[in-house]
């Protein structure tokens, strides 16, 4: 069977490689003449576990094969990026294109599957009209699904295959077609499903931890004002059994978490009070985490570490980053920063980052913004002989004191609000 594949991001490429390496002859398209080169070597431009040997053997074989053109085949997967625009709609083009590029190889009997994300009726509304204005018969001359993915970046070669995966038909017919396709090689279960289903569950499962996560944010404001212990209240209410607060931070960053509300909201705003009350909250996080530095801070002269910049720990990836946004307002106000993520490159980030040392040196306050292993067990040494005071602000509570002079402050014991 052929199967052709248009966009070769972090879930393109891999479910490429995956149906390439389960026999399927695999054509991939990128407008990205550099990934589609290297691909055709039998490299790849992302980092993921396990894919540069897979994407390899399968380009080797003979079953996998890149280029910038949309080819004919049985079946066809979009997966492109749907960006947000500045006004947090979601940005279609991508996927518009995508389809069009389909429209253009289609043959009667083919299977055609979005796995980008998308703000639910998108199939109904925008993709399924397309086909139809050629000429189609869609759901009977040629099938439409979607097929969302939900996999973790880091896991995705095992939670492609492991994973339950949601199959949304525009039609029984499509659903049943689309089901065959990852009956290839998922062993989770294939949830049969409508398109407009599968399109509101995978924005769900976001949202569900966006507003969790809000909760706990409000939960640390709450206890701010009130004296209270947010992060034991949070351990002792989840020791109820069917409770379960999620954990406070920063901000809510990457590029799921942060945009998918949108897409819901953007369709039904009148009704959508609370995700986007959720999304207000978790955007207002650093703002908050400035005013807790201002009071631990002498003035806005004063120098401030950072520690951790991506959007969560152990990952170098900083898209939508609270982390990101503190640093630039800190920056803007005049704070000297001595920046340090070890999971990060100098290139990716405009101000200059220092090592750990450097970073503490004559610091007034440690600001801790991601949960990287490696900030588990500070030096403690480097702090109290380098910082000008050792106190070391926790978001993320993830950090070990050790030391009695270090002073520790996390979202459970910040100073009460005056
Ligand atoms: N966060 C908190 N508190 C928590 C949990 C997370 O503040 O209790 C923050 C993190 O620090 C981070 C953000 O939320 O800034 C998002 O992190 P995450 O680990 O929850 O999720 P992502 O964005 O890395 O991946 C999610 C996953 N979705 C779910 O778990 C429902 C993943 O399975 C999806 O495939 C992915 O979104 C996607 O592509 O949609």
């Amino acid at each position: 069977k052929n199967l052709c594949v248009i966009g070769l991001g972090y879930i393109g490429l891999p479910t490429a490689a995956m149906f390439a390496h389960h026999g399927w002859k695999v054509h991939g398209v990128d407008v990205n003449p550099r990934a589609v080169d290297m691909i055709n070597r039998g490299e790849i431009h992302i980092e993921e576990v396990g894919l540069q040997e897979m994407v390899k053997q399968a380009v080797e074989g003979g079953k996998l094969k890149a280029s910038p053109n949309t080819v004919e085949a049985d079946c066809f997967i979009i997966a492109v990026p749907t960006p947000h625009t500045s006004d947090n709609k979601a940005n279609l083009d991508y996927v518009v294109q995508a389809t069009r590029s389909v429209l253009e190889k289609v043959e009667k009997g083919n299977i055609v599957i979005v796995e980008s994300t998308i703000p639910p009726r998108t199939i109904n509304d925008v993709v399924a009209p397309l086909f139809e204005e050629a000429g189609w018969l869609v759901g009977e001359d040629i099938y439409l699904a979607h097929c969302p993915e939900r996999v973790l970046p880091g896991r995705i070669l095992i939670e492609l295959v492991e994973n339950n995966r949601i199959i949304g038909g525009i039609n029984e017919a499509s659903t049943d077609k689309a089901a065959e396709v990852y009956a290839t090689f998922v062993k989770g279960d294939l949830l049969k499903t409508s398109a407009l289903s599968a399109e509101m569950s995978k924005l769900m499962e976001n949202t569900y931890r966006d507003v969790n996560i809000a909760l706990a944010n409000e939960l640390v404001k709450i206890s701010e004002r009130l004296g209270i212990d947010a992060l034991e209240v949070i351990q002792l209410a989840n020791h109820h059994p069917r409770v379960n607060l999620h954990q406070p931070g920063p901000g809510v960053g990457g590029h799921c978490l942060a945009v998918d509300p949108y897409f819901i909201i953007e369709k039904a705003p009148e009704e959508s009070k609370l995700i986007s009350d959720a999304r207000v909250i978790n955007n207002s996080m650093p703002d908050f985490v400035i005013q807790q530095v201002e009071k631990l801070t002498e003035s806005r002269n004063s120098k401030v570490a950072i520690l951790g910049l991506t959007y969560k720990g152990n990952i170098d990836d900083v898209r939508e980053s609270p982390a990101m946004e503190i640093v630039e307002k800190l920056l803007d106000q005049g704070y000297d920063l001595g920046v340090y993520d070890p999971h990060i490159k100098q290139e990716q980030v405009e101000f200059k980052l220092s090592s750990f040392a450097d970073a503490v040196a004559e610091a007034e306050c440690i600001l801790v913004l991601t949960d990287h292993n490696e900030f588990k067990d500070l030096d403690e040494g480097a702090i109290l002989t380098g910082s000008k005071r050792p106190i070391i602000l926790d978001t993320k509570n993830c950090v070990v004191v050790k030391s009695k002079q270090i002073k520790y402050v996390n979202f459970g014991n910040l100073t009460t609000k005056s």
